[in-house]
C-alpha cells in the first residue's frame, strides 16, 4: 500500500499581480505639428483566489508547490491604448479547508461547499497613463503612473477532514487495524470490545486519489439509544458517502451482527442505512475466518453487496476493498452546488490614515494610500516628483513632518524609497 503521511496544514505565499505601467505618448498626425497626450493606463495586475474543489480531499499539492503568482497587467500604449489585464489565478483546495492570514492568525474564509472562492490576494491597479493627466493647466503632461504592485499574503490552510468512507462493524472486528493498515493514523488496537472512544480519521492514497476513512467506535445492539458508545458517533458518518462493513471472522455468528448493525444505523438515520456498503470479512490469516468465508460470501452475493475477504493484520485484500470504495466514490460523487463568493474579511482601514516613525535621522512613513502613491511613482520623472511632493502636502504628511522635527539632510522613508528632505 502506498502510505502517505498524514497532512492537513499548509502554508503557501501569494502573489498578486503587479498593475501595468502607464504609457507616455503623444499624437502624432499628419499637419499637426504637436498632438495632445494619449498614453493609455496600464491594466490591472491578476488577482489570486482560493477555490473549494469536491476532486480535492487533502492538502497535499502544498507540500511539492508553496508560491502561486498571478499575472502582471500590461503597460499602457499610445493611441490611448490601455493595457491588458493580468488573468485572474484560481487555487484548488478541498472543501473543508479553513484560510487564514499566516501573520495576523485572522480567518479569510472558510470554504465548505464546492466552488466556494475567496479573494486572497488583490491584483494591482493599473498605472495612468499621460492622457489622464491633462488638464487646463498642463496641456502636455510628460507624467504617467506606474502600476500598483500586487497584493502579498503568506497563508495558513487547514482543512477540517471530511471523511468519505466509514468503516462500521461490531467491536473488536478490526477497524482500527484495517485504519492503520491502509494508512498512517496510528488508533488504539486491542484485544477487547470498545477499545476506539472517539472516531479516527485516517488518508489512504491509492494511485492518485485520496481517500479519507473514518474508524468509528463498535457497535451494538441498542447503539442507536447510546447503548455502547452509543450514537454519539454514528454522527460523524453521516457525510460520508460508502461505508465499508467490516464482519468480525473470528465472531461466532458475524451474520447476525451484520443485521444487528444494520438495524441499528437505520433506527439512527435511514440516509444512513441507505449508503452504499462493501463488506469485508476480516482476519482471513484464522482458520475460523476462512471456514466462515463460503457461507458469507454467499449471503453477501444474495442481497447484491461486494464483498472482500481481507486480513487488516497480514494487508491481504485491503487494496482490492479500498478499490471497490474507491470506485463507488467515483459513481456518487455529491451533488454539485453552484460558486458562491465569498466575502474578504478585512479590518477596516482608513486608505489616507498614516503613521511617522522617527529612528534617528530617518522618519519612517507608513500608511495604505500614501505607500501606493510612491510606489506608483516613477523617480526619474521630474513632473511625477513634483506630483508625489503635492500629494504629501495635500494629506498634511509635510505638516506632520515638520512637526516631527525634520531637518534639511534628513531621510524620508516610504516603503523601499528613500527620499532626502529638502
Ligand atoms: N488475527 C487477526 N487479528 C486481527 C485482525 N485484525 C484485527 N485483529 C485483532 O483484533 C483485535 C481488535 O482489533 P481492533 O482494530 O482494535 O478492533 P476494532 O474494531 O477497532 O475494535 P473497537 O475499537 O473496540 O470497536 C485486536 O487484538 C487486533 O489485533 C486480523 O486481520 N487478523
Ligand atoms: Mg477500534
Amino acid at each position: 500500500m502506498d502510505e502517505s503521511t498524514f497532512f492537513d496544514e499548509a502554508t503557501i505565499c501569494v502573489r498578486a499581480g503587479k498593475g501595468g505601467d502607464g504609457m507616455v505618448s503623444f499624437r502624432r498626425e499628419k499637419y499637426v505639428p504637436f498632438g495632445g497626450p494619449n498614453g493609455g493606463n496600464g491594466g490591472a495586475g491578476g488577482s489570486v483566489y482560493l477555490i473549494a474543489d469536491r476532486h480535492l480531499n487533502t492538502l497535499i499539492r502544498f507540500k511539492r508547490q508553496r508560491h502561486f503568482k498571478a499575472e502582471p497587467g500590461a503597460p499602457g500604449e499610445s493611441k490611448d491604448m490601455q493595457g491588458k489585464q493580468g488573468k485572474d489565478l484560481f487555487i484548488s483546495v478541498p472543501p473543508g479547508t479553513v484560510v487564514r492570514d499566516a501573520e495576523s492568525r485572522e480567518v479569510l474564509a472558510d470554504l465548505v461547499q464546492d466552488g466556494q472562492k475567496v479573494l486572497v490576494a488583490r491584483g494591482g491597479r493599473g498605472g495612468r497613463g499621460n492622457a489622464a493627466f491633462k488638464s487646463p493647466t498642463n496641456q502636455a503632461p510628460r507624467i504617467a503612473e506606474k502600476g500598483e504592485p500586487g497584493e502579498v499574503r503568506t497563508l495558513k490552510l487547514e482543512l477540517k477532514l471530511i471523511a468519505d468512507v466509514g468503516i462500521v462493524g461490531a467491536p473488536n472486528a478490526g477497524k482500527s487495524t484495517l485504519l492503520a493498515a491502509v494508512s498512517a493514523a496510528r488508533p488504539k488496537i486491542a484485544d477487547y470490545p470498545f477499545t476506539t472512544l472517539t472516531p479516527n480519521l485516517g488518508v489512504a492514497t491509492l494511485d492518485d486519489h485520496a481517500l479519507v476513512l473514518a474508524d468509528i467506535p463498535g457497535l451494538i445492539e441498542g447503539a442507536h439509544e447510546g447503548a455502547g458508545l452509543g450514537i454519539r458517533f454514528l454522527r460523524h458518518i453521516e457525510r460520508t458517502r460508502v461505508l465499508i462493513h467490516l464482519l468480525d471472522g473470528s465472531a461466532a455468528d458475524p451474520l447476525r451482527d451484520f443485521e444487528t448493525i444494520n438495524a441499528e444505523l437505520d433506527f439512527f438515520s435511514p440516509k444512513l442505512a441507505a449508503k452504499p456498503q462493501v463488506v469485508a470479512l476480516n482476519k482471513m490469516d484464522l482458520p475460523q475466518a476462512q471456514q466462515l468465508w463460503p457461507t458469507v460470501q454467499a449471503a453477501m452475493r444474495q442481497r447484491g453487496l461486494p464483498v472482500f475477504a481481507i486480513s487488516a493484520a497480514t494487508g491481504q485484500g485491503t487494496r482490492e476493498l479500498l478499490y471497490a470504495a474507491l470506485k463507488i466514490l467515483e459513481e456518487t460523487s455529491p451533488e454539485p452546488v453552484s460558486a458562491v463568493e465569498m466575502r474578504v474579511f478585512r479590518p477596516e482601514e482608513n486608505e489616507d490614515a498614516f503613521e511617522i516613525a522617527k529612528e534617528g535621522e530617518l522618519f519612517r512613513l507608513r500608511g495604505r494610500r500614501i505607500e501606493r502613491a510612491a510606489a506608483m511613482t516613477d523617480w526619474n520623472n521630474d513632473e511625477a516628483l513634483a506630483r508625489f511632493q503635492r500629494i504629501l502636502k495635500a494629506m498634511g504628511i509635510m505638516d506632520a513632518l515638520r512637526e516631527a522635527g525634520i531637518q534639511p539632510g534628513d531621510t524620508v522613508v516610504i516603503g523601499n524609497k528613500e527620499l532626502e528632505w529638502t
